[in-house]
């Protein structure tokens, strides 16, 4: 990802205030190109502030450059979103202009470490089939989608990494809190489901990391991803069934192909796993 577009939506999605972003055209974007009269609004969301979870306000006693595990762990640390400039104190966000200073709804000054949990089956007829496309006469591939409940929006199952947690368990963990309603209802079977898993999410395929062009990004907060493949050759999911929970608001199988509309940069992530799994795009 190396320019935004999702995050110069002219309204800030925070509904406790109305908060309109500095109207950024594309070729403004680059830091390098000079713009003297931009002068974007300040704003952090007052959902952020004093948060346990969150960091102090630059400036205010308590305060550190964010330095969770993960981003010792990230594989590709030459990727866009996890080196910045920080100028007077303040992250300068690596793609460019955004339109708003400050971290509206995010928690870390600079970047924001989620994790993206793709878990892909191949699409099948009721013999077990798999399904060609007529065009390309490649198979369909269909990935775990839940609809957000913050804007409605069709997207991976990702989450933010907790501290202390290494993007490997949030990826599992956010998958089962947002695809498998923390098994709620599958009591009975939950023991061998969280076997199947295991031995799903302990066989991955890194696809990106990097930079999200995520509508929250700000000047001095922008959301980094680790996205990684886990494509279930195993059919366990012909047994375990969907249920959304915490901020997904519904889940499905959804077919892969270009027509796909998704949240973020989410779609880019979509791309690669076609292209990594040889289906039908
Ligand atoms: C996206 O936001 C990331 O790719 C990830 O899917 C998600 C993390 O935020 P929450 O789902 O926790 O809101 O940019
Ligand atoms: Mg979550
Ligand atoms: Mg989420």
């Amino acid at each position: 990802v190396k320019m935004h577009y999702k995050c110069r939506n002219n309204l800030y999605p925070d509904s406790s205030k109305k908060i309109e972003r500095f109207p950024v055209p594309d070729e403004k974007v680059p830091w390098s190109v000079k713009w003297e009269s931009y002068n974007p609004p300040y704003f952090t969301s007052p959902g952020v502030l004093g948060k346990p979870w969150a960091q102090p306000e630059i400036g205010e006693s308590g305060f550190q450059v964010n330095k969770v595990s993960s981003e010792t762990e990230t594989n590709d640390k030459s990727a866009v979103g996890y080196n910045y400039e920080v100028v007077d104190g303040y992250p300068i966000n690596p793609v460019g202009r955004t339109g708003l200073r400050g971290r509206g709804l995010l928690g870390s000054w600079g970047p924001n470490h989620a994790a993206d949990p793709i878990v892909t089956r191949w699409k099948k007829q009721e013999n077990g089939k798999q399904i060609l496309d007529e065009k390309t006469g490649k198979p369909y591939l269909q990935f775990v989608s839940i609809q957000r409940r913050d804007c409605g929006e069709w997207a991976i199952p990702g989450g933010f990494v907790d501290p202390e947690e290494q993007p490997g368990q949030t990826l599992r963990r956010e998958f089962v809190e947002e695809a498998l309603d923390s098994f709620t209802g599958q009591e009975n079977e939950k023991e061998k489901i969280v076997k199947e898993l295991d031995t799903l999410f302990s066989n991955g395929t890194p696809i990106y990391s990097g930079y999200v062009d995520d509508r929250r990004n700000t000047d001095n907060a922008w959301i980094t991803t680790t996205a990684v493949l886990f494509h279930d050759s195993d059919q366990v999911f012909d047994k375990i069934k969907l249920s959304a929970g915490d901020d997904a608001g519904k889940v499905m199988w959804k077919d892969i192909s270009d027509e796909l509309v998704l949240y973020a940069s989410h779609k880019a992530f979509i791309k690669e796993v076609a292209v990594t799994l040889n289906a039908h795009w």
